[in-house]
């Protein structure tokens, strides 16, 4: 009986399932009969250009890596269900809350945002929180985070956003001035760097984390009326988070632990598993609301929209393979089915636009005929063909137009979107002048404990420290604002920070 782990015993499960060994081919299926030896005249050589075994292998390899996600790059995966435990079919027809007890096929990937493919599992970072449901109506992907909130309103500040949380152009490293600079100069952003310095910003593995749809949907019922909504997946296993000092060992001794947790605990039987829940807002009631319920640094307060339980999604299988399973899954926010839809969150618009832009980019135009983007519940029947890497029966002999007299797939007057109305002047308007503070300030008085706010502080001072001074009296004075206890804190932290830097050069 083996006291390893079972992520290390993969290559032994592999063979015990798979048993005699099959006779190794080229990319073509040709048998081969040495697979250690290049085909050379003489032992010492030169190789033949016949030799196919070589070229073909060294070409393959030549060619294996794709494109790394341009954020969340580092990430890890599951396959699970979706259960529904409570009826809320008189906001929503979406078929995946068709009825109690009704179950869909799902996959979830977690991720950190700002670090490389290779980088650590428990860096201070958000974690990316993908789940992709294989409905008989398409899948729906509800691309979300393990914080409710996000750092900016505007999706135009994104790329200059997620540059700040990578690397400077000259140096490659990691840089305090391009991070707190934009902070600083972005005050929105305020909630959620809380949130991120907070011990949440290092959550103990991805079991015990929420996710968040994050933004505000819109829900609609078969009479087509529509609600707003916003979508929390609440973890079963309970919170758990790591202290700043235990995730910064981690990150040298341990980057993969939070892929390794995952892995073992679903090989183990031990299948984690969330509970999903919604808020409802009313059109009218986001009419007369107080500030815009679009607004993603904002949370909608439980007490006046409490949460519902709609259903609990189980983690139960993990990838068969990681690239074909999660380094080529593809999430969208625009993968939506009848019954959801987006609201006019600029973020989630933003998004809309983004997501698939970029697999196009990483994974080619046909991504979602790759087995795991492929909506196996929902074959797809359109007019869509060609392009490169098509490897269905590209919709075999069916008309390639519409309208068509010839038995083409048709549209349905059903399945049309909920009209709504919108109105206002086309400018761009500034979205960082809004209340960024008041929810903060809650944050700070209602939910961080003493020993909360101790690490928080702590953690904010012994990054911000590295920048420049005038950016750590922007922040100071910004922390200010959320409350004067925090920013008298935050100074005080970062003069003890600068005493010891100063003793330390006077050695
Ligand atoms: Fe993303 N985001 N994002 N993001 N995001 C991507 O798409 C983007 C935002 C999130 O496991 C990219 O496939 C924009 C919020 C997750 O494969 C990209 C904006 C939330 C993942 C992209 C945001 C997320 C991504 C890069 C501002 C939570 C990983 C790779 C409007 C609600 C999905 C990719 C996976 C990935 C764009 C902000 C979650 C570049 C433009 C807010 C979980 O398209």
């Amino acid at each position: 009986m083996t006291t390893r782990e079972k992520a290390s015993e993969q290559m032994a499960d592999w063979q015990r399932s798979n048993g005699k060994p099959d006779t190794a081919t080229t990319g073509t299926g040709a048998p081969v009969g040495l697979k250690t030896a290049s085909l050379t005249v003489g032992p010492r050589g030169p190789l033949l250009m016949q030799d196919f075994v070589f070229t073909d292998e060294m070409a393959h390899f030549n060619r294996e890596r794709i494109p790394e996600r341009v954020v969340h790059a580092k990430g890890t995966g599951a396959f699970g269900y979706f259960e529904v435990t409570h009826d809320i079919t008189k906001y929503c027809k979406a078929k995946i809350f068709e009825f109690v007890g009704k179950r869909t096929p799902c996959l979830v990937r977690f991720s950190t945002v700002g670090g490389e493919k290779g980088s650590a599992d428990t860096a201070r970072d958000p974690r990316g929180f993908a789940m992709k449901f294989y409905t008989e109506e398409g899948n729906w992907d509800l691309v979300g985070n393990n914080t409710p909130i996000f750092f900016i309103r505007d999706p135009i500040l994104f790329p200059s956003f997620i540059h700040t949380q990578k690397r400077n152009p000259v140096t490659n490293l990691k840089d305090a001035d391009m991070f707190w600079d934009f902070i600083t100069l972005r005050p929105e952003s305020t909630h959620q760097v809380c949130v991120l310095f907070s011990d949440r910003g290092t959550p103990d593995g991805h079991r015990h984390m929420n996710g968040y749809g994050s933004h505000t949907f819109k829900m609609v019922n078969t009479k087509n009326e529509a609600v707003y909504c916003k979508f929390h997946m609440k973890t079963d296993q309970g919170i758990k988070n790591l202290d700043a000092a235990t995730a910064g060992i981690l990150n040298g001794t341990d980057p993969d632990y939070s892929t390794r947790d995952l892995f073992n605990a679903i090989a183990e039987g031990n299948y984690p598993s969330w509970t999903l829940y919604i808020q409802i807002m009313t059109f009218g009631e986001a009419e007369r609301f107080r500030w815009n319920p679009f607004d993603l640094t904002k949370v909608w307060p439980h007490g006046e929209f409490p949460l519902i339980p709609v259903g609990k999604m189980v983690l139960n299988r993990n990838p068969k393979n990681y690239f074909t399973d999660v380094e080529q899954s593809a999430f969208s926010p625009a993968h939506m089915v009848p019954g959801i839809e987006p609201s006019p969150d600029k973020m989630l618009q933003g998004r809309l636009f983004s997501y698939s832009d970029t697999h196009r980019h990483r994974l080619g135009s046909n991504y979602l005929q790759i087995p795991v983007n492929c909506p196996y519940n929902a074959r797809p029947k359109n007019y869509q063909r060609d392009g490169p890497q098509c490897v269905d029966d590209n919709q075999g002999g069916a008309p390639n137009y519409f309208p068509n007299s010839f038995s083409g797939p048709q549209d349905q007057a059903t399945f049309r979107e909920c009209p709504f109305k919108v109105s206002g002047d086309i400018q761009r308007y500034e979205t960082g002048n809004d209340d960024n503070y008041s929810q903060v300030t809650t944050f700070w008085e209602k939910v961080l404990t003493t020993s909360d706010k101790n690490a928080l502080v702590s953690n904010i001072a012994g990054h911000l420290k590295d920048a420049a001074p005038f950016i750590q009296k922007r922040a100071v004075d910004s922390f200010t604002k959320v409350h004067p206890d925090f920013g008298r804190r935050l100074q005080e932290s970062l003069n003890k920070h600068r005493s010891k830097a100063v003793s330390q050069a006077n050695l």
